[in-house]
Order: structure tokens, then sequence, then C-alpha cells
């Protein structure tokens, strides 16, 4: 007889927004916090820079190389690809993963330099499916004010308009908007709601593909 493995699977949580959003500082707390709780959590971020792909990208964001613009938006998807089995063994064993950003800013930073959309998605189809998906949305005053940015290549208002405008042309109903205008402490308690319910809700779930399943 086949033995059925009865450990309940962890939660693939993923955070979006425009840069300086706070979704660093946001996943930080959160994975503090449901630790405290007795989660088994662990913390990830896209694109992640110390892989071989992940230094292409680093490069190219930190404008020390110029790459054509359906080039990086390939070497982001497979900075996600390279991650899959990893992400998929955590998971399966009951850990919940916390992830900065994902297949979404991919779309949504490719398609604001007026890449076709659909084109843009097509790399990252199949990918683990979230089981929630929290986008901090910072209204434009907010934005301009905490638009003190670095040197990286998108980092201008107008830019993250765009990039923001697609985000809400992806949204799906896995998705939850939060906004991000207020302390970070108040942020923080809406998230760890969401995420203790959507922890408790998907342990006997399946994992979906993202765009393939359901
Ligand atoms: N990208 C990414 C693509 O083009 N394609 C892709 O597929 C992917 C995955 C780098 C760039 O790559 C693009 C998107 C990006 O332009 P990154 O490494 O995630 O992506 O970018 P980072 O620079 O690390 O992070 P962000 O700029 O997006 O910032 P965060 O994480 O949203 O914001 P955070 O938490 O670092 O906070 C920013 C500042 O605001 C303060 C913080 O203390 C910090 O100083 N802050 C607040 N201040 C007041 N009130 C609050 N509530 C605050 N929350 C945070
Ligand atoms: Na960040």
């Amino acid at each position: 007889r086949m033995k059925v493995s009865t450990t309940p699977r962890g939660s693939l949580i993923v955070f979006e927004g425009c840069d300086r959003s706070g979704k660093t500082t946001q996943c930080a707390k959160l994975v503090e916090s449901l630790q405290a709780q007795g989660e088994e959590v662990k913390l990830m971020k896209f694109p992640d820079r110390t892989t071989t792909i992940g230094t292409l990208i680093n490069n190219y964001l930190q404008m020390s190389q110029e790459l054509d613009d359906r080039v990086v938006h390939l070497l982001f998807s497979a900075n996600r690809w390279e991650a899959i089995e990893s992400m998929k063994k955590t998971l399966k064993a009951g850990t919940t993963l916390i992830v900065d950003r994902y297949a979404f800013s991919g779309i949504a930073y490719s398609a604001a330099k007026g890449l076709d959309l659909e084109w843009c998605r097509s790399p990252d189809i199949g990918l683990i499916k979230p089981d929630k998906v929290i986008y901090l949305s910072v209204n434009e005053q907010i934005m301009s004010e905490r638009a003190n940015y670095g040197n990286e290549r998108y980092e201008k208002i107008d830019f993250q308009k765009r990039v923001h405008n697609i985000f809400l042309q992806l949204q799906e109903p896995y998705w939850q908007n939060v906004s991000a205008d207020g302390s970070i402490d108040v942020i923080h308690k809406e998230i760890n709601t969401i995420v203790s319910e959507t922890i408790r809700d998907s342990k006997v779930k399946p994992l979906l593909k993202l765009w393939t399943d359901g």
C-alpha cells in the first residue's frame, strides 16, 4: 500500500507592491511574529541576487550593465524557476514561505516599459500559485514623500505609477489589497490577521500551478 503523507503543507504568501511600499519591512515583521506564534516559516525574496542569474540581474538594476528588455524579463523569470524545486520541498514539509516579490512584479515592471502583458506573463505560467498575494498600495502623495529613491533603474515616480496601474490589472481573487500609507505597526497587524487565516485555510488544499490550475 502506498504511504500517504499527512504533514499539512505550508502556505505560499507573496508580497507585491511598488518600490518603497514597505514590502521588505513588513515581510521581516511578519516572519518574526509568525515564529513567535510557533509557525514554521521561511523568508525569500525575488530577485534572489545571490545566484549566477541573480548577479546578472543585480548588475542590470545597478546600471552597470545594459540588457535588452526581453532578456532581463526572462532572467527575472529564470531566477524564480531556479528556486521552484526548493520552494515545493519547503512547502510540502509544512513550512510557510513569505516571499518578497514574485511573478506579478515580473509582469508589472516589464509591461510598464511597454512590453506586451501577455508575452510577459508566459514564462511564469506554471510556477507555484500563491495562497495569498498581499498588495501594498501607497497613495501618490505618500509615494512622492517616500521618493528619496536610490539610484536603481526603476526608482522614478512616473514609472512607479505605471507599475501600480499594471498591478491593478493583475489582481485575482486570492489578492488582498492593504493600504501601506499608515504606520508600520498598524499595517503589520492587518497583515498578521490575513496571513494567520490563510495558513489555517491552506493546510489541506493541494498546491496549484499559477495561471494553469483553477
Ligand atoms: N523587479 C523585480 C522586476 O523588474 N522584475 C521582477 O521579476 C522582480 C522580482 C528590485 C527591482 O526589481 C524589479 C522591481 C524593483 O524595482 P527589490 O530588490 O525587491 O526589487 O527592491 P528593493 O529595492 O529591495 O525594495 P523596494 O524598493 O521595493 O522597497 P520595499 O521593500 O517595498 O520597502 P522597504 O520595506 O524597504 O521600505 C522602504 C523605506 O520606507 C520605510 C522603510 O523604513 C524604508 O526606509 N517604510 C516606511 N516609512 C513610513 N511608514 C511606513 N509604513 C513604512 N514602511 C516602510
Ligand atoms: Na525590498
